[in-house]
């Protein structure tokens, strides 16, 4: 095994202790007005934008730093319609029955059904997928660690870069959603994880009210 080469760190940042203070609040402020969107505008975004996005999401800690994800972002029209179509397919099963009575009564606060047009309506879906297996460099075959957990973390990345540029999100899980592999050509050892669907809110859209109550602190935190 070769010794562990480092480097000095040089790009951490200090700052005084007001500023974090006010640095953490702001990052807060701004956080909490991400609410994942369901009418989507069909304006453009420029694929630079998400570009630029992707690259954060690719700074992510991973297992081993494998970096075991793979984005496929889709912007082309037919495209974006057989996802839509094939989505919906699995979504009128879904709730048809198959999620089943207790699934389908959490969800009713959300107001969702197997209607998808914004898989159609927004400019970029992300069909993000996690690698089974991969290595460190491109080409590699290693058995990848904690995939899912490095395929969360990097999802919540491009989830706040997203936000952070100035766009809307939505995490969509068609379920099942094999078809993804299919249609973006990823191999089977590829599972897909979740389907971004992201660009800016329609002019009348809403959010459903019972996505926006959050768990107060108390509730979600210990300290010891
Ligand atoms: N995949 C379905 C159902 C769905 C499931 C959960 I859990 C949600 O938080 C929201 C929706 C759909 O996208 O409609």
């Amino acid at each position: 095994m070769q010794p562990a080469d480092h480097l000095p760190l040089t790009d951490f940042r200090e700052y005084p202790q007001d500023g974090m203070r006010a640095r953490a609040e702001a990052f807060y402020r701004e956080i909490r007005r991400r609410h994942s969107l369901r009418d989507f505008s069909d304006r453009p975004v420029p694929r630079g934008i998400i570009e630029h996005c992707l690259r954060a999401a690719g700074t992510a800690p991973s297992g081993a730093n494998h970096q075991p994800w793979h984005f496929a972002v889709i912007g082309d029209p037919a495209v974006k319609a057989l996802v839509r179509e094939k989505a919906e397919a699995e979504e009128r099963a879904f709730y048809g029955g198959k999620a089943g009575a207790a699934w389908l009564e959490a969800l009713a606060p959300l107001g969702t059904d197997a209607e998808k047009p914004f898989l159609e309506t927004a400019p970029w879906l992300i069909a993000i997928f996690a690698q089974r297996r991969g290595g460190p460099e491109a080409g590699m075959d290693l058995k990848n660690y904690y995939v899912s957990e490095s395929v969360g973390i990097a999802t919540g990345f491009l989830i706040c870069a997203l936000h952070h540029a100035g766009l809307a999100t939505l995490t969509h899980t068609p379920k099942p959603m094999g078809f993804l592999n299919e249609v973006c050509g990823r191999p089977e050892s590829e599972r897909p994880f979740v389907l971004l669907v992201t660009g800016y809110p329609a002019a009348d859209a809403t959010i459903p009210r019972h996505a926006t109550v959050k768990k107060p602190l108390e509730e979600i935190t210990s300290f010891l």
